[in-house]
């Protein structure tokens, strides 16, 4: 077979990418209101909070030049709601708009694309007392705050992503701070929400396409590769449906409009069906991506689960990817891990990028991906991460092969472009290309290093991804 050496396209968006309540700091100056992010309890006292993170709210040009100076093409950020509506859904506050405008023509200095996450777990928390995503206003005040961002920055802003991780989010909620409704019928209300969700995010895109002509929207969940634990037919039946519950469900609404079939009899035998209003199957169909943006950090192998499963053994990384009834994660013992035992699977990119492209035909943007570790400064102030040039060289050339397989992606945003606050690690687990001089329990300087691996992606971004040396 003649072996394809398609290059990465001329275009393509080399970034890197962060999250406004991670990185940002500032949580309460001015005129910003309060997230759920920002009034969450720290259960771990010994993890660093996100009230001043890496302060990148005033240090932000020195950062855009450092990452100028790495080649970046292009920075996903977020915007936090609350700087631009304190409330969620009241007044816009002006410096919040500046802030932000400021930033964004940073970022066009130096011809580095903006891709603005609309989005990041960050809820308003006065939102949030009024019953959140739960309560239907959550979708009129979201598409209000779209409308506020799509005026003030459309005309600079071509790529917009609505929310970041919905799905993690629904499965995940508790441990990244996010609110999910507890006691009654449980998952059903955690699915009524969601469905709230996927209303705003159907709103929005129609909503970007009706202001922006030139602009371009899309989802942003995690999607991951899944394999089976055997070729057992019991354990395919389970990496089967942990594809559509963590994977499809979510994709099918936002690409096609419609809910996966099995994911709703899954809900109705649970007795879980949610309710939706007449208009809004109408508005999910009405909504038309133009991109699948994408996280990806590992695959997932599962069994079927045993019937006495006990959920309150797992790790965090398999209570995401285990359903009664549906699946239960297990390691994966071909697979490396991280420091913080995240497995490392460079051919499950590949086959996610493969898997998603050849369901929906859409193209691909790589909105994070990245390995979390303990970093530190040498005496000479350097910090040599290997094992992140390591991870990321394999994980480029496996996006390569997806091109040379037929994929179609625009760009590869890693996290992070600086370290920042993990949603529930503190900064200790760092996944950034610039070291930030602080720790869990002490600010300090918070000055700024470029590491190791920020060196070697440059020569990346230099040879547009020929040279992974
Ligand atoms: C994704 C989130 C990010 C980020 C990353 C790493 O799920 O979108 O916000 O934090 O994961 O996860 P963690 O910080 O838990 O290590």
């Amino acid at each position: 077979m003649k072996k394809l050496n398609k290059p990465f396209p001329k275009d393509f968006l080399w970034g890197a990418s962060t999250s406004a309540y991670q990185v940002e700091g500032a949580w309460n100056v001015d005129g910003k209101g309060l997230s759920i992010q920002d009034v969450k309890p720290i259960k771990d006292a010994s993890l660093a909070d996100i009230k001043v993170a890496v302060d990148h709210y005033h240090k932000f040009k020195a950062d855009i030049k450092m990452m100028h100076e790495m080649g970046l093409k292009s920075y996903r950020f977020s915007i936090a709601w609350t700087r631009i509506i304190p409330d969620g859904d009241g007044e816009v506050n002006s410096a919040g708009i500046k802030f932000y405008n400021d930033l964004i023509n940073e970022l066009i200095k130096y011809q580095i694309e903006p891709i603005v996450t609309m989005y990041h777990f960050d809820l308003s928390d006065a939102l949030e007392q009024k019953g959140g995503w739960s309560n239907r206003e959550t979708i009129t005040a979201f598409e209000k705050y779209a409308q506020v961002l799509f005026e003030n920055y459309g005309d600079r802003v071509k790529y917009w992503l609505t929310i970041n991780e919905q799905n993690i989010m629904i499965m995940l909620g508790e441990i990244i701070g996010v609110k999910l409704p507890d006691g009654g019928n449980k998952l059903k209300s955690i699915y009524q929400l969601n469905h709230h969700m996927m209303v705003a995010q159907a709103k929005v895109m129609v909503l970007c396409h009706k202001m922006l002509a030139n602009a371009k929207i899309g989802p942003a969940p995690n999607i991951s590769a899944i394999y089976s634990d055997s070729n057992k037919p019991e354990d395919a039946t389970a990496a089967l449906n942990m594809r559509i519950m963590r994977n499809w469900f979510y994709l099918d609404v936002a690409v096609k409009g419609v809910y996966n079939p099995i994911a709703l009899a899954y809900l109705e035998k649970q007795d879980a069906l949610f309710e939706i209003q007449v208009d809004d199957l109408e508005v999910l169909k009405q909504a038309q991506p133009d991109f699948i943006a994408f996280n990806y950090y590992a695959s997932a192998t599962v069994k079927f689960p045993e019937s006495d499963l006990d959920f309150s053994q797992l790790t965090d990384q398999q209570r995401v990817r285990s359903v009664a009834g549906m699946y239960q994660q297990v390691s994966n013992d071909s697979l490396n891990k991280t420091e913080f035992g995240w497995e490392i699977d460079p051919i499950g990119f590949k086959n996610t990028l493969k898997e998603i492209y050849e369901r929906y035909n859409l193209p691909l943007l790589v909105t994070e991906n990245g390995i979390g570790g303990y970093d530190s400064l040498d005496k000479n102030h350097q910090i040599n991460d290997d094992y992140r040039i390591k991870y990321y060289q394999e994980h480029i050339f496996q996006i390569k092969e997806a091109i040379n397989d037929g994929v179609q992606v625009f760009g590869y945003n890693p996290w992070s472009a600086i370290d920042l606050v993990s949603t529930h690690e503190g900064i200790k687990k760092r996944y950034g290309f610039i070291y930030v001089n602080r720790s869990d329990k002490e600010i300090l300087d918070l000055k700024r290093y470029r590491k190791k691996s920020s060196y070697w992606y440059q020569e990346v971004i230099k040879s547009n991804g020929e040279k992974l040396g």
